[in-house]
């Protein structure tokens, strides 16, 4: 009888095919001996994509670094729901900076751990996409600028989530937030130029730039592996569904995540010195309508009627993105 051998696509969890890897391939969260680095207790959301993707890549880096971490964190939802005083989650060297100067703080800890010759001590810096697209932004790119030896990651929920889901600097065409209403005749979000952080992160030429979604846990505990194998200025963009800012399905949380990379709506690369070196390819293409009619946020692009034009604006950019990165 011809058998097909069986490929395990959920290699990052704790699914069959994780255990059945070599161990040096196996995933930090299948390592008994993991960190735990952001551990039970916080007050995230049910199928917050936020915790999710900072759980992995911070106990990678831990283990990348054999504990030899310090985090500074923006304000935004990752900080206050693993921080309400007088607790914390966190089970690391981990500090709240302001919304707006984490990666200035995780500079100014690495400097001054080079100025104490404890350079074996890494630096990552972290927070949302408000803290970093928006208002963090001239810290960020004074970082790349001076090619510091910090690992930045960009928690991409697509909205100042935190504060009751105000649109940001990352909040996607047509999408519903609080200060973008679906009412009018271009409800949601604008259609702007858009703002990709990576592709401006990737203009400094730094050392490192790559995305991730928290749909492929094993591709991003990778990334983070890679990132802290250098040194100088890297930066991570990650994409984190948000089930209370997207109108989602908390079960959806992966789903959702999937289809953005799916779609070609959030392509999935790594790039070196400001060139592109690597690409994840799309495995089933999707049209964009599978991934938007899981999300509130777009729901009135069906409701009370079709909106073709909206839809076949919003595929374009998919379609830009697979071509210009080359995703099939
Ligand atoms: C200077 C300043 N402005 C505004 C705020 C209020 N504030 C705190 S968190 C936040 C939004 C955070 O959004 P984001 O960075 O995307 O993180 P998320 O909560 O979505 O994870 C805002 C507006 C603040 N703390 N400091
Ligand atoms: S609002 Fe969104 S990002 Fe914030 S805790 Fe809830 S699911 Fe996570
Ligand atoms: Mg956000």
């Amino acid at each position: 009888m011809a058998t097909r051998p069986i490929k395990f696509y959920q290699v990052g969890s704790h699914a069959a095919g994780n255990r059945l890897l070599d161990p040096k391939l196996a995933s930090v969260q299948a390592d008994p001996n993991r960190t735990n680095s952001i551990t039970k207790g916080h007050r995230a959301c049910q199928g917050c994509g936020e915790a999710l993707g900072a759980r992995y890549a911070l106990d990678a880096a831990m283990r990348a670094t054999s504990g030899q971490l310090i985090a500074a964190n923006a304000t935004g939802c990752l900080e206050v729901f693993s921080t309400p005083y007088p607790e914390s989650s966190w089970q690391m060297p981990w500090l709240h900076s302001l919304f707006g100067n984490a990666p200035a703080v995780a500079t100014g800890i690495a400097a001054a751990l080079k100025a104490k010759g404890r350079s074996e001590i890494r630096v990552v810096g972290q927070g949302g996409d408000g803290g970093t697209v928006d208002i963090g932004l001239a810290c960020l790119s004074g970082m790349f600028e001076r090619n510091d030896d910090v690992l930045y990651i960009c928690y991409d929920n697509e909205a100042y989530m935190n504060t009751g889901v105000q649109r940001s600097g990352s909040t996607p065409p047509a999408a519903r937030t609080m200060t973008t209403q679906a009412v009018g005749e271009e409800p949601g979000n604008v259609f702007g130029q858009g703002k990709s952080l990576p592709l401006i992160a990737m203009a400094h030429e730094i050392p490192y730039v790559a995305t991730a979604t928290v749909a492929e846990l094993r591709d991003l505990e990778a990334k983070v592996e890679r990132a802290m194998e250098m040194r100088g200025a890297r930066y991570l963009h990650v994409l984190v569904t948000c089930p209370l800012g997207w109108s989602c399905q908390a079960s959806d949380t992966i789903k959702v995540a999937r289809l953005a990379k799916e779609t070609g709506l959030f392509p999935v690369f790594e790039a070196t010195h400001g060139e592109v070196s690597a690409v994840s390819k799309i495995r089933h293409r999707e049209p964009v309508e599978e991934y938007l009619k899981l999300q509130g946020r777009y729901r009135h692009l069906f409701e009370p009627a079709r909106r073709e034009d909206v839809l076949a604006h919003i595929q374009a950019i998919a379609d830009r993105n697979i071509e210009r990165y080359g995703l099939l």
